[in-house]
């Protein structure tokens, strides 16, 4: 008998235990009521008297070397059985699902490009990083304009003569789009854009544009005017109308500022567009001869208008927010607002 106990010492010390099942597999075949070491002991109590002593330590060593055996394998076997049923509960409520939601920038940005693709505007997108020629110069901003004073641009450190900057709108990419292509162009720019402002509600050093540019034989002001018109009903329904101001742009002559039926009050009058019932969302006007003739157009051939709009003024009147500073903090107090919106 005492070498049957020392090749079932053995046989336990070799026993894989890695899972719970088959440290319940262990326990069923040794230790059980009916497992193999129970079966040992009532063996043991028919040995004759002279083989007990001898017989019945080695026993009990088998019997200890097993149990402390499938205590250690408990312990480190990572979950204590009460626990691992419960993460096996199949009636349990699954945990709540949660998708990401774009931000109501691009939401809008989206929403805008896809109102001019369908009347034939194609999206062009160009650099961040400009140089002097395409942010300015060919724009006919004369060489003394304020917008070119590092107060209201940002310079990039660079060598040599070229003066490199931070984009203040994408007007600089419909100069690279008239630079590369020959009329008829109907092109749109959305992109971020950077100006050297003081973070407030209402001002940011970087915003969003979508500008427009569309250039033919024959292009006129009442184009300009019926298209604009189509985006403002598309964007904002039918009830919305639109006036025209005169202003002032280096790049368009004439230049216009083009107001709309104030979303909040319906133009009755209210705080939000100072009691005139009317809110500025865009500039716009006929593009200059002259950066028509520094883009290699000419200008006694073909006429274009252009416009351009911040995305997020568009978005505030949309959604109705107040605060500026809430597209680029990333709360997600904010952001998840705008889940439902496709
Ligand atoms: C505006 C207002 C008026 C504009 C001009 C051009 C270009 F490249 F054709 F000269 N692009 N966008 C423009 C015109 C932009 O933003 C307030």
């Amino acid at each position: 008998m005492e070498e049957k106990i020392k090749s079932f010492l053995e046989e336990i010390k070799g026993f894989p235990i890695n899972t719970e099942e088959e440290a319940e597999n262990f326990r069923l075949k040794y230790l059980s009521k009916k497992g193999l070491i129970t079966s040992l002991f009532d063996e043991f109590k028919t040995l004759p008297p002279e083989h007990r002593k001898s017989t019945g330590k080695i026993l009990n060593e088998l019997k200890q070397a097993a149990e402390q055996k499938l205590a250690d394998a408990k312990a480190s076997t990572h979950q204590p059985a009460s626990i691992s049923h419960k993460l096996l509960d199949l009636s349990l409520p699954a945990d709540p699902f949660t998708t990401g939601s774009r931000h109501p920038i691009s939401i809008v940005r989206k929403q805008m490009t896809d109102i001019f693709t369908r009347i034939g505007f194609v999206v062009s997108e160009g650099p961040e990083i400009e140089d002097d020629w395409h942010n300015f110069g060919a724009l006919n901003f004369p060489a003394d304009h304020p917008a070119r004073d590092m107060q209201d641009t940002f310079f990039v450190e660079s060598e040599g003569a070229d003066k490199w900057l931070l984009r203040t709108h994408t007007s600089s990419v419909q100069v690279r789009v008239m630079e590369n292509q020959k009329p008829p162009i109907r092109t749109i720019s959305p992109g971020r854009v950077y100006r050297n402002e003081t973070i407030s509600a209402r001002a940011h050093c970087q915003f969003h544009q979508v500008e427009g540019l569309y250039i033919d034989e024959g292009v006129s002001f009442a184009d300009l005017k019926q298209t604009l018109y189509y985006f403002v009903q598309e964007m904002f329904g039918e009830k919305i109308e639109i006036r025209f101001r005169p202003s002032f742009f280096p790049f368009t002559e004439p230049s216009a500022e083009m107001d709309i039926t104030c979303l909040i009050c319906e133009g009755k009058g209210c705080p939000v567009c100072k009691h005139s019932g009317w809110v500025e969302i865009m500039g716009c006007g006929m593009v200059h001869p002259n950066v028509l003739e520094n883009c290699k157009i000419d200008s006694n051939k073909y006429t274009g208008f252009a416009f351009g709009m911040g995305i997020e003024r568009i978005t505030m009147l949309k959604f109705r927010i107040n605060d500026l500073r809430l597209f680029f903090e990333n709360d997600m107090r904010f952001l998840s607002q705008f889940r439902s919106v496709i």
